[in-house]
């Protein structure tokens, strides 16, 4: 199939022959169509040559403004370690002779804001896009078309080789996320941009986080000062929470929004609010505040949504908030509000997504607040109940899959995890990536889906190498779901291509589950 032609022998001997008497290492394999790379481009063809980023290489720009000298730099910042290598970057309106050449295009129009097209010879590695958000996607292919060695922090002496040949690429879905619960435990500023790090690597565009429970609540709202005061001590077991200040958050926000990531922020409500309920007595039906909670049981809190202070409490917070975000919407959460009533979690639910609107933002919700009048801007997050994410279709609403069964990472792999519930079900490696989103209900087509997040709820974790074991490898199975189209996608493909991503991992240091499920290369 890709049986290399006499002319790339040739090529070879002339590229490859200079580089085995220079240096002892073994050229990298030159067919393109051979390189593991997850989630699987569109189109790829192979011509049977290699590049090489050599101490001469330059980055060449078409246009030079913030967004696409911020490409080029993470791209240098990127190569920098391991290479050695100090990028030039330079600004060519025409296509230069050689080195990397980021272009902005509007040739393509299937390419959409996050598609890219790369095109390698021998001289020149070309990424273009319509947008610098496709060049940011671009670069993270470019990344895994480098040998392994690419990932490491200190400088590698090897060849720097990229096969010859053509990507076409752009995503199946709008919107690939993933959700971090920094409630349960609290988890530093530096272990988010981490996160933000390791989900970029697959092309995933969305991060939503999870800011307040009843265990502790995580971000300062300036008007609410006890919220985190109080409410953000302690977590899950007892320990020490913690908490983002606004400009932690900010902080938070620009990294994400520098590697074309959405912060999404969740306040959920009206249960799953032990913490604010501890720091404000004003808002217990009761008028009296319990203690903070450090257990794990859920279902036992709500607001007092019959009182006014209630609204008012929410209308600040989510106002901070607003202000905090760039992106479109507001999370409100929703879910396992067991002890509100029906008839005052649907008024509730309205007057909050309200709230959200009179904020200029669009409400995100679990798939409970389906059982409220969803304004037809609400997407919805189904988790739960196949039977809301239908009731949201039936409203004009889109939805968010997250399936705990399919896209917990929280859930353990199997009964001999160190680490995870399995009240869900025990998601293997293979059952995580094994599933289409527009197949699971005959209602819940792929026009009503604007995309897959994969919340990470932190009851039994509370490191980052905790982190990792529970989102990968599975992770990278959900980006690729999110990004590939169903036809490209095959298990038995896929194992191979992530069992060649191991070396990867282990270089930028990814403690990651081992599945039996996998043949993992090592080297
Ligand atoms: C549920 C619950 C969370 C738990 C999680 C654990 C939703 C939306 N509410 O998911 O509070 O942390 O399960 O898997």
């Amino acid at each position: 199939m890709h049986s290399v032609t006499e002319k790339t022998k040739r090529h070879l001997i002339i590229f490859i022959f200079p580089i085995l008497i220079f240096s002892c290492t073994q050229p990298e394999p030159t067919d393109l169509t051979k390189v593991s790379i997850i989630p699987i481009p569109i189109t790829v063809e192979a011509t049977g040559s290699a590049y090489t980023i050599t101490s001469e290489t330059v980055i060449y720009l078409s246009e030079s403004n913030d967004e696409t000298k911020n490409v080029a730099a993470y791209l240098s910042n990127l190569l920098h370690p391991a290479t050695g290598f100090d990028f030039k970057i330079e600004l060519s309106e025409n296509e230069p002779k050689a080195g990397i050449y980021l272009a902005l295009t509007s040739e393509n129009n299937e390419l959409g804001t996050e598609g890219y097209e790369l095109e390698v010879t021998e001289d020149i590695m070309k990424l273009s896009a319509n947008q610098p958000e496709g060049l940011f996607r671009g670069v993270q292919t470019l990344r895994q078309l480098l040998p392994a060695d690419i990932e490491a922090q200190s400088v590698q002496n090897q060849q720097w080789q990229v096969a010859t040949g053509k990507i076409v690429d752009y995503p199946e879905y709008e919107h690939r996320g993933s959700m971090l619960d920094v409630s349960r435990h609290f988890f530093s500023k530096e272990d988010v941009k981490r996160y933000i790090d390791l989900i970029a690597a697959y092309k995933m565009n969305r991060l939503h986080l999870h800011l307040a429970d009843d265990q502790g609540w995580r971000i300062e709202i300036k008007s609410w000062p006890n919220l985190t005061v109080h409410g953000g001590k302690t977590e899950v077991g007892g320990g020490d929470g913690g908490f983002y200040t606004q400009e932690d958050y900010k902080e938070i926000v620009q990294y994400a929004a520098e590697r074309y990531i959405m912060i999404i922020p969740e306040i959920d409500m009206p249960g799953h609010t032990n913490a604010a309920l501890s720091s404000y007595p004003e808002l217990n039906c009761s008028g009296e505040a319990p203690e903070l909670y450090t257990g794990t049981e859920v279902g036992f809190s709500t607001l007092c949504t019959d009182k006014e202070i209630t609204y008012k409490f929410v209308d600040d917070v989510i106002s901070e908030l607003a202000t905090l975000t760039p992106g479109p919407y507001i999370h409100v959460g929703g879910d396992e509000s067991h002890v509100t009533a029906m008839e005052d979690y649907i008024p509730f639910i309205n007057r909050v997504q309200e709230i959200v609107m009179s904020h200029n933002k669009k409400m995100i919700g679990w798939d409970e607040v389906v059982n409220a009048e969803l304004d037809s801007s609400t997407i919805v997050q189904y988790w739960s109940e196949a039977d809301n994410a239908v009731m949201a279709i039936n409203q004009g609403a889109k939805v968010i899959m997250s399936p705990a069964y399919k896209a917990y990472l929280d859930m353990q792999y199997d009964s001999a995890s160190r680490l995870g519930q399995n009240w869900a079900a025990y998601i293997e490696v293979d059952e995580a990536y094994q599933w289409d989103l527009a197949s699971l209900n005959a209602t819940i087509t792929r026009d009503n889906i604007i995309g897959i997040e994969a919340p990470l709820w932190s009851e039994t974790i509370e490191t980052m190498d905790d982190i990792e074991y529970l989102m990968f490898p599975r992770i990278m199975g959900y980006a690729e779901i999110g990004w590939s189209p169903v036809k490209l996608r095959n298990w038995e493909e896929y194992k191979m291509r992530l069992a060649a991503q191991s070396s990867r991992l282990k270089i930028m240091q990814v403690d990651y589950y081992p599945s039996t499920k996998v043949p993992w290369v090592t080297n």
